[in-house]
């Protein structure tokens, strides 16, 4: 099959937003390693906004056409803020928070993904030949095969940027059959690491009768073949690598390097969610300072959350919970005439600024319960080797990234607080030529599987995938 087949790709969001200067490309991996497969074959991105009929044709910087899918209110809440965010995003994260069952949302999830399908099919007649469809995400499990019925030929990519949990627990939705079958649709179903390929495997292979196995092919009874994939995300290294010493990022860093002067910072930097240890991180610190008077002048715990699904009720619980925490702990230990031991800001930060956090960190700490891939921590050795630094990470066991980073990481079990307390502590002691070469390996390992390996790698997939005899 040749290669320059256009790309439509599908998401649930389009990746633009609307600012004070007009309409502009969102800042984001997926997108920049997009941009030169785009600009060459040609290609549209079809995604929901709130927004849709004011959604400009094109934005500056994207090399694709954007269409926006329009959705009700009712559709909004059923599809977005019920089933995906309130359903599936906690059963596919190993049930940290309960997921809710909701005939409701589940019409709703159903109708919105037939308004994707919908979309799709009518800009599959506006670009030449036939092009490769790539569904990203949980937001649109039963598109691909929407898009099989509408296209049975076209090439049906459909990656999974979230965990994929076991079988067990994908068993408990009402509707699995409908869900495995939806992926079922796509030529290939790529995920992050190969544990959540075999439990998809292995789901498939529980809900369905008669599907054999045979490496990364799975034989349907139709006799239909679905490949399915373990592609690691990643980041544009040369971006980030370019950013950590960037006259901006320079300008940050000198400001934040005396603000904290003669102590050991700790960083967390996260979007507000449940999944993302945020809670146990902030007793860690807790019981880290309670049994080291000393350390409560010489650490720094900064911790940059996201704001993030706030119309959602876990996660506004979520907020109150992390904020009366960060107030009981500075409470605690605060000695007067010193600064806080905790410094929280719930906002979002310019690319510079991360950057210059990234750098000042003495330990990075992505501690996430559980996590598809975890970008943070990439870009953190990326940016650190960069520009030479010597901080350590300290990385949780359940996320995607642990799988490819290894021992040169500090690896953790973030619901063991007590443990984490201890590896903390631990970290303060680690030998600086140790620590620089750890981080200069990690780089190592992300600049040979970057964003743009992870975009050609699923291509490739879907291609060989739709190759039928
Ligand atoms: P997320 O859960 O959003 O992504 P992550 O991979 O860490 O998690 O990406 C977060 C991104 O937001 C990073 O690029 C980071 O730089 C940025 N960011 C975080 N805090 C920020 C702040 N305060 N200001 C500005 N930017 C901030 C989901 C999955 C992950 C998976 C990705 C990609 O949950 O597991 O790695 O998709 O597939």
């Amino acid at each position: 099959m040749s290669d320059d087949r256009p790309l439509i790709v599908v998401a649930n969001r389009l990746p633009v937003s609307r600012g004070p200067a007009g309409w502009q490309a969102s800042a984001g991996g997926l997108v920049t390693a997009l941009r030169p497969v785009m600009s060459e074959v040609g290609g549209a991105w079809i995604g929901w906004d709130d927004d849709a009929d004011e959604v400009p044709r094109r934005v500056d910087g994207l090399g694709c056409d954007l269409h926006a899918v329009k959705l009700t209110p009712t559709q909004v809440q059923g599809y977005y803020h019920g089933f995906s965010n309130r359903t599936l995003w906690p059963l596919f994260h190993d049930l940290i928070e309960q997921p809710v069952i909701d005939r409701g949302w589940w019409t709703s999830y159903q109708e919105a993904n037939r308004a994707f399908a919908e979309a799709v099919a009518a800009v599959i007649k506006q670009v030449p030949g036939q092009p490769v469809l790539w569904v990203q995400d949980y937001h649109l499990l039963l598109l691909p095969q929407m898009l099989r019925e509408l296209a049975p030929d076209a090439p049906i990519g459909f990656f999974l940027h979230i965990p994929f949990p076991p079988p067990e627990l994908v068993a408990r939705l009402p509707w699995r059959d409908h869900l495995m079958s939806g992926l079922l649709g796509a030529d290939s179903v790529g995920f992050h690491t190969s544990r959540f390929r075999d439990n998809f495997v292995r789901s498939v292979q529980r809900v369905f009768n008669g599907v054999t196995a045979l490496g990364d092919v799975l034989v349907l009874p139709s006799g239909r073949q679905v490949r399915a994939v373990a592609h690691p995300i990643s980041i544009d290294v040369d971006e980030f690598s370019a950013l950590a010493t960037s006259e901006g990022t320079e300008r940050e860093l000198a400001a934040l390097r005396e603000q904290f002067a003669g102590r050991k910072v700790f960083l967390g930097v996260d979007r507000l969610d449940y999944t993302k240890g945020i809670r146990h991180r902030l007793q860690s610190i807790e019981l880290l300072l309670e049994r080291n008077a000393d350390l409560r002048r010489e650490v720094a715990f900064v911790q940059v959350a996201v704001p993030s699904r706030d119309d959602v009720k876990e996660y506004r619980e979520l907020r109150t919970e992390v904020e009366t925490e960060v107030g009981r702990i500075n409470g605690r230990f605060t000695e007067p005439g010193h600064d806080v031991p905790v410094h929280y800001l719930y906002r979002a930060i310019s690319r510079e600024k991360l950057a210059a956090y990234y750098r000042l960190a003495d330990v990075m700490c992505v501690t996430p319960l559980k996590d598809g891939m975890n970008l943070v921590a990439k870009e953190f050795v990326t940016v650190q080797a960069a520009a030479d630094e010597a901080g350590v990470l300290l990385l949780s066991e359940f996320c995607g990234t642990s799988v490819e980073f290894g021992d040169d990481a500090v690896r953790c079990n973030p619901f063991d607080v007590e443990g984490l307390s201890y590896l903390m502590e631990s970290t303060l002691t680690l030998d600086e030529d140790d620590r620089r070469a750890r981080i200069r390996r990690l780089a190592e390992v992300v600049r040979e599987a970057d964003v743009y390996r992870w975009v050609s790698d699923e291509l490739d997939a879907i291609r060989r995938g739709a190759e039928r005899p």
